[in-house]
């Protein structure tokens, strides 16, 4: 599948402000990969599908976690926020034929992130948190961090997510706090 077959795809899957965000993410993404490094097409083709199931109803992405092997079941347990991400690789993967590791795993983490990202996974993370049309304070914070470091960056998106999860009393998935200990961990080493 091409960009413009996929945007063509995106168009009808998503409502106009979800594409007008899209579009963004991809734009930001492309410039943190100019400056990061990271296969630009394999981001690029993430950033345009990462919202793919964003319109899915509750109903058929709890049935495709209890029916999928590959998506954890533990996922039912938290905001049904969290799951466009997850079962949107997995739509992607049977639905757009797209086979992909690193396109489906920068899919499947773009939310929740995860220890040990791939740069590509990163990218993409951090291209949704900081797109232009996130306008509150800690997106703004973390785009002027993400000139400097991408880590640091994803650090502090991981940061300011935990803390407005936890500030809603909402239930936290274990990969946001593994991916930000993941980074914690390695940031002091290498500033140590
Ligand atoms: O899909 P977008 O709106 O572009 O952004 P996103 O994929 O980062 O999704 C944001 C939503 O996901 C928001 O409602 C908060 C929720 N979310 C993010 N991390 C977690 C989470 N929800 C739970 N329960 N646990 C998380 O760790
Ligand atoms: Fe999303
Ligand atoms: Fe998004």
């Amino acid at each position: 599948m091409n960009e413009k077959q996929a945007f063509e795809v995106i168009r009808h899957a998503l409502k106009p402000r979800r594409y007008e965000h899209t579009k963004r993410v991809v734009e930001e993404a492309t410039l943190l990969a100019e400056r990061y490094g990271g296969d630009i097409e394999k981001i690029r083709l993430a950033a345009i599908l990462h919202d793919y199931a964003k319109y899915r109803s509750s109903v058929e992405m709890r049935d495709k976690v209890l029916k999928d092997s590959t998506l954890p079941i533990a996922l039912l347990d938290y905001g049904d926020e969290l799951l466009h991400s997850f079962v949107g690789s997995v739509f992607v993967k049977q639905e757009l034929n797209i086979d992909d590791e690193i396109v489906l795993s920068a899919i499947r983490y773009h939310t929740t992130g995860r220890a040990s990202m791939t740069l590509e996974e990163k990218v993409v993370f951090l291209a949704d948190y900081i797109e232009p049309g996130r306008t509150f304070p800690e997106a703004i914070t973390t785009r002027e961090l993400s000139k400097q470091d991408l880590d640091v960056a994803c650090l502090e998106s991981l940061k300011n997510t935990i803390g407005y999860l936890s500030n809603k009393s909402i239930g936290i998935y274990p990969d946001t706090f593994q991916a930000y200990n993941d980074f914690v961990i390695k940031l002091k080493k290498r500033g140590g």
